[in-house]
């Protein structure tokens, strides 16, 4: 892999909290194909992010796998990106416990994700590691010095965390970490749920018609579209209006997938009905995931290839980290290990 030629990193990474979504895909997944182009990349499954909410090993596991395969599949290349599982490299979990303690309280308890996921369980069950994620995903990205991160639209906060985070070591410490910016696609930042269209498009949200699931077979795909909900009016366009929150959507779905102008698409839709507008959806994410699922199963079917994948990706990321926690490390006055002095036992 070549990545003398690019002087700019890019890091993100997806969360194995169930099947990946059209969300997810337009919000992050695209993006970081065309990035892997132009950026060194480093794509990692944050499998450490998942045990934030409570979780099941076993489906850990497989979804651990089964992401990885879907970013294979989306066309993420083990030659052009570094693509590994987050807790492969111990590295992350290291430094979030030095960023923690750098961290002070008030600022994870305004992160919007966790109050939201937290109202969502019993107080009881809600995990420290929840109101910790964002120091977490801050360790993630300043680890990899990465100049851009490549999310949806509800990871802004976290990135502008990380910033923060940063900025307080880089002064408290000297000059140490790359400060990133957050990259938001133009179109499908955020995808609402079809079901619920003022809400956000979600893994764990659990409406039978909520998401669009990358691995969902056609005849699936048509249903949950055509059920999604819409409004009483007649008039296809873009609008901030919450009661049309259901028609902006699949206009977005639908601009995001088939990369017109808005006003190219809201004049294709003009003097059609909703249904119409349905089905041209329906078309362009079957057309979408019809080549994406091929990949799927032949990626899938051979055996090995994608623990591969991640092995060798853990130890890229492994030799960039080290520098980076070295150095960390250093500066804030940690020992090094000493060597053995000969003739001392
Ligand atoms: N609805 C969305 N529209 C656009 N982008 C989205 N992303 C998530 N939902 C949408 C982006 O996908 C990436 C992976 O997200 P994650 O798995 O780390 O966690 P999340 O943001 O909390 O995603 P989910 O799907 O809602 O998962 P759960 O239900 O497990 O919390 C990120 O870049 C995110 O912005």
């Amino acid at each position: 892999m070549d990545t003398a030629r690019h002087d700019r990193r890019v890091l993100s990474g997806i969360q194995p909290t169930g099947n990946l979504h059209i969300g997810n895909y337009l919000g992050a997944l695209l993006q970081w194909v065309r990035f892997q182009e132009q950026y060194d990349a480093f794509y990692c499954v944050v499998d450490l992010h998942a045990i934030t909410v409570p979780h099941d090993a076993g489906r850990l596991r497989a979804h651990t796998l089964e992401v990885t395969a879907l970013y294979l599949a989306a066309g993420l290349d083990p030659q052009r990106a570094t693509i590994f599982a987050q807790s492969h490299n111990p590295a992350h979990a290291e430094l979030a416990w030095l960023l923690t303690c750098l961290t002070p309280l008030g600022w994870l308890y305004r992160m919007t994700q966790y109050k939201d996921k937290a109202a969502r369980q019993q107080e009881e069950s809600v995990n420290a590691g929840l109101l910790g994620y964002p120091v977490l995903m801050a360790g993630d990205i300043l680890l990899y010095q990465a100049h851009y991160v490549p999310v949806g639209d509800d990871q802004r906060q976290h990135v502008e965390l990380t910033r923060d985070l940063g900025q307080r070591f880089n002064s408290m410490f000297g000059e140490t970490f790359t400060l990133p910016e957050v990259v938001n696609p133009e179109t499908g930042a955020r995808v609402m749920g079809l079901d619920e269209p003022n809400n956000k498009m979600s893994k764990s949200a659990t409406g039978e018609n909520h998401a669009i699931f990358l691995l969902d077979p056609p005849d699936l795909i048509r249903r949950k579209v055509m059920r999604a909900t819409t409004d009483s009016g007649r008039d296809i366009r873009f609008s901030d209006d919450p009661t049309k929150a259901g028609v902006n959507n699949l206009l977005t779905i639908y601009q995001a997938l088939t990369g017109g102008e808005r006003a190219a698409v809201e004049a294709e839709f003009e003097g059609r009905g909703y249904g119409d507008l349905k089905k041209a959806v329906v078309a362009a994410v079957t057309d979408t995931l019809a080549p994406l699922q091929q990949r799927y199963r032949e990626i899938s079917a051979e055996p090995g290839y994608v623990e591969q994948v991640l092995a060798d990706g853990a130890e890229r990321a492994a030799a960039i980290s080290e520098r980076t926690l070295k150095s960390v490390k250093d500066q804030m006055g940690f020992l090094e290990p000493a060597r053995r002095w000969p003739g001392v036992d």
